[in-house]
């Protein structure tokens, strides 16, 4: 029996879906059916405990985000004592199903994991060589040198992997967040990932939340992970995308509608009608970039979509128990079901947008971008169009650029600029092959590289435009400044891939494919007519190369050796921190006095505390990479990039110097020190690097006008402590060289509520003032900052029992 509303979208689907893509929805031939016992959610087991948590909370309507949530609280008769979950106050202990890890978060993950001194993952995991690849040549070169490269880091993981039973998805099996749509993704599942776009498989209307390592170690040693229930933002979705409006434009226009702020420490939960006449590839974009927003995470009710996506990806069993779940009402909202804010979007009125540079929330409606460019006084040029990443790597978008690269190829046409393609995953690279989508891409000047991050996290080799301002186009989801080619000139516009190839043959940023023409040689105009894409293959999906795959559930090994060498510039075991506390801090339970070593101005993204490109080679060596810290941050006092002053130098050292030197001299001077941020401080991904690096130095206290989620929780985790101004004025009035110190920290500690901590500060000067700020630490937090870590406090707990 299906449920109600999927009866009523399965109709809206057949009424409203092109003729091409009703073709392939009918005649796509799925690939063999998988054993799906270990991705199946337990959904009995987790609706009984729904229920237990409804009668807790006296039968209210609820969100499918709050279903997908609450069924996976531990234990709720012993930890919601109070008998009620108030939205952005309670602390959930929770169970996720499964962990998700890429290459280069996972080191730190698999290091941290390793030092809690368990014998196997406590929840299936895998690991997913993606962020390491290079992209310069193309996709088989690339690929050969990138294992040359990184040969110790894959062999570290692969071996860590096999010791604990981890699946371990090789260097050119794909993206991360495609791979776990393909593979493991389910309706009403929970999961966490070590990598921010973790939420992209809300596609497949699950809970998907992006974590720093030390969270992940929560899932994998079986320690109840701790979310403050987030707020529920109801995204109505009306109409029906058309012309060249795709899911992105839809993420792409929300953004702009929310900033970069919009969705801390909320989730946004889709619905309405216009949900179910979407692919679930498409939906997956939209969740993808709903980490854009800042939001936890993002996700859908089960459609149709999902349905056909789950059976053409070889997981019809999945399919058929989700159907059963959702005739239970168990994968969608309850009538009635309450939400902190309601926004309403009309897809058929959305234009495509374009949103850039350097912040992905600027956004400029398509018909507008010509007039924008000419405003802003930037050259009307486009230097490169990039498709692909983990946000827009879909049969359906790779089928969509295809379609515009026929046309422009009928006509004659190749691209202006380099075009560089992505394939999300093996399955989609060997599939877009075999179906014609690879060589017309090549024909008309496309460069296929490896089924990896590449140019999206700084891979890209580009000797061109060093230094100069220029304009690209991508389809990813990010565009910090520096982020793909190095040079912070090179302004990264977002757009929907097929926006991207429609430009990539005008090579004018101005060209707006819905209205212009491009002139051919012949003296004839040339229109593309609007993008159409097949979202499944009419011939299934081929696997490709099956060797770059993991085999399901492998046991652990214990006896494997997960080595190290001894002199490594690319892995390092990690030392636990010291606890802040204990007879080396005269102020007891009151955080040692710290010195100021810088104030940040402006938006600092985790990006700006430590930057990936050249420096993902260290992710496994906390030393190394720490030389990074914060080295393109602006110093409010003096406007400077990467320049701190020291004003405790010896003669022999210089006033000021790069922010990691001074850094490290404090750390050589045993000097705790602290920060002052702005707003939306650590925004971007879920790097724990930007903690464990100020950490590492002996940094203990970060003062903001406010945090982004993922951030805040990586700096708990390490025992920095974040605290917020309760006036963000005060901002102002602290600079480097002061010292701060806490009153109040030691009442938490000894278990008193209070949601304020002073800060007295002590100005160069010798004045001294007090300002009030505001903490979010639950009594869990405190622990891990009573400990030195949280991972100190595990391995305590572990070895107690
Ligand atoms: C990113 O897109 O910034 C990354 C690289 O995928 C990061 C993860 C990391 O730095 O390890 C993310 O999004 O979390
Ligand atoms: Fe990789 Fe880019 Fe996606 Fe991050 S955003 S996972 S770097 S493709």
């Amino acid at each position: 029996m299906t449920s109600p509303s999927l009866r009523r979208c399965a109709a809206t689907a057949c009424r409203t879906s092109s003729p091409r893509q009703a073709r392939g929805l009918a005649t796509h031939a799925p690939l063999p059916e998988k054993a799906c016992a270990s991705i199946t959610p337990p959904y009995a087991q987790l609706q009984e405990k729904l229920k237990t948590v409804k009668n807790i909370l006296g039968g209210r309507p609820l969100s499918l985000a709050e279903k997908i949530l609450y069924s996976h609280i531990h234990n709720p008769t012993e930890t919601l004592t109070d008998g009620k979950i108030t939205r952005g106050e309670t602390y959930l202990q929770l169970s996720p199903e499964r962990v998700a890890m890429q290459d280069a978060s996972a080191q730190m993950t698999l290091l941290q994991f390793m030092s809690a001194g368990m014998s196997r993952c406590a929840v299936p995991a895998s690991i997913h060589c993606d962020h390491l690849i290079r992209a310069e040549t193309g996709a088989d070169k690339d690929l050969e040198q990138s294992i040359v490269n990184n040969q110790e880091v894959f062999d570290f993981l692969e071996s860590a992997a096999r010791k604990y039973g981890i699946e371990f998805w090789r260097p050119g099996s794909g993206i991360i967040h495609q791979i776990v749509l393909e593979n493991y993704a389910a309706p009403g599942m929970l999961m966490l990932g070590t990598d921010s776009h973790t939420p992209n498989a809300g596609g497949l209307g699950m809970l998907a939340i992006g974590v720093g390592g030390a969270d992940a170690v929560d899932a994998l040693t079986g320690t109840p992970w701790e979310l403050k229930a987030p707020q529920i933002v109801g995204i109505k979705l009306t109409g029906k995308l058309n012309g060249w409006a795709t899911p992105k434009d839809l993420i792409l226009h929300l953004a702009g509608k929310l900033t970069v702020r919009g969705g801390t420490g909320r989730i946004l939960e889709y619905f309405g009608p216009g949900v179910f006449n979407q692919s679930c590839t498409g939906l997956a974009t939209v969740a993808n970039m709903g980490a854009e927003v800042g939001a936890t995470t993002s996700t859908f009710p089960y459609t149709p979509g999902m349905r056909s996506y789950l059976a053409a990806t070889g997981r019809a069993p999945v399919a058929r128990a989700a159907d059963q779940a959702a005739s239970q009402g168990f994968l969608q909202a309850d009538e009635g079901a309450e939400y902190d804010e309601l926004i309403e979007i009309n897809l058929s009125e959305l234009e495509p947008s374009i949103n850039g540079p350097f912040t992905p929330d600027l956004a400029t409606p398509l018909s507008k971008f010509g007039s924008f460019v000419k405003e802003q006084g930037w050259k009307d040029e486009l230097s490169a169009g990039l498709i692909g990443s983990c946000t827009n790597s879909s049969y359906q978008d790779m089928t969509s650029v295809a379609d515009l690269a026929r046309q422009a190829k009928e006509a004659g046409l190749k691209t202006k600029v380099p075009f560089l393609c992505t394939p999300g995953s093996e399955q989609i690279r060997a599939t877009m092959e075999r179906d014609q989508v690879t060589d017309v891409l090549e024909d008309v000047g496309g460069l296929v590289l490896a089924n990896a991050c590449g140019p999206c996290i700084g891979q890209w080799k580009r000797d061109e435009k060093k230094g100069e301002e220029n304009g690209i186009l991508t389809s990813f989801n990010r565009n910090f400044k520096s982020r793909n080619d190095g040079n912070s000139q090179t302004m990264n516009f977002l757009a929907s891939p097929t926006v991207v190839t429609a430009m990539a043959f005008s090579g004018k940023l101005s060209f707006n494919p819905m209205s212009d023409s491009i002139d051919l040689p012949s003296g004839e105009k040339f229109r593309f007519t609007p993008p159409r894409g097949q979202d499944l293959p009419s011939q299934g999906f081929t696997p490709g190369r099956t060797s770059f795959y993991p085999s399901p559930m492998p046991e652990p090994q214990p006896n494997t050796e997960v080595v190290i060498k001894k002199d490594s510039q690319r892995l390092e075991l990690l030392e636990p921190f010291t606890s802040h506390f204990g007879p080396h801090n005269p102020r007891g339970l009151e955080l040692p006095a710290c010195e100021v070593l810088m104030r940040v101005r402006g938006k600092c993204t985790t990006d700006h505390i430590s930057a990936a490109g050249p420096w993902l080679k260290y992710k496994g060596h906390l030393t190394n990479i720490s030389e990074n810290l914060l080295i393109t941050a602006v110093n409010d006092e003096g406007g400077e990039v990467n320049i701190a002053f020291d004003h405790s130098h010896t003669p022999v050292e210089s006033e000021t110097d790069t922010i990691p030197s001074v850094a490290k001299r404090f750390k050589a001077r045993n000097q705790t020190w602290a920060l002052v941020v702005d707003d939306n401080y650590g925004e971007g991904s879920a790097r724990e690097h930007a903690a464990l690096q100020p950490r590492f130095y002996g940094g203990a206290v970060i003062i903001a006008r406010s945090f982004a989620r993922i951030h805040e929780t990586n700096l708990k985790k390490q025992a920095i402590l974040p605290l917020w101004f309760v006036d963000k004025s005060d901002y102002t009035r602290i600079g480097s060289g002061d010292v701060i110190e806490t009153i109040g920290l030691e009442d938490l500690l000894n278990g008193k509520e209070r949601p304020h901590i002073t800060i007295r500060v002590t100005k160069r000067t010798g004045e001294t003032f007090d300002i009030q700020t505001r903490h979010t630490m639950s009594s869990d937090q405190l622990k891990w900052l009573r400990a030195g870590s949280a991972l100190n406090h595990i391995r305590s707990k572990i070895q107690q029992s």
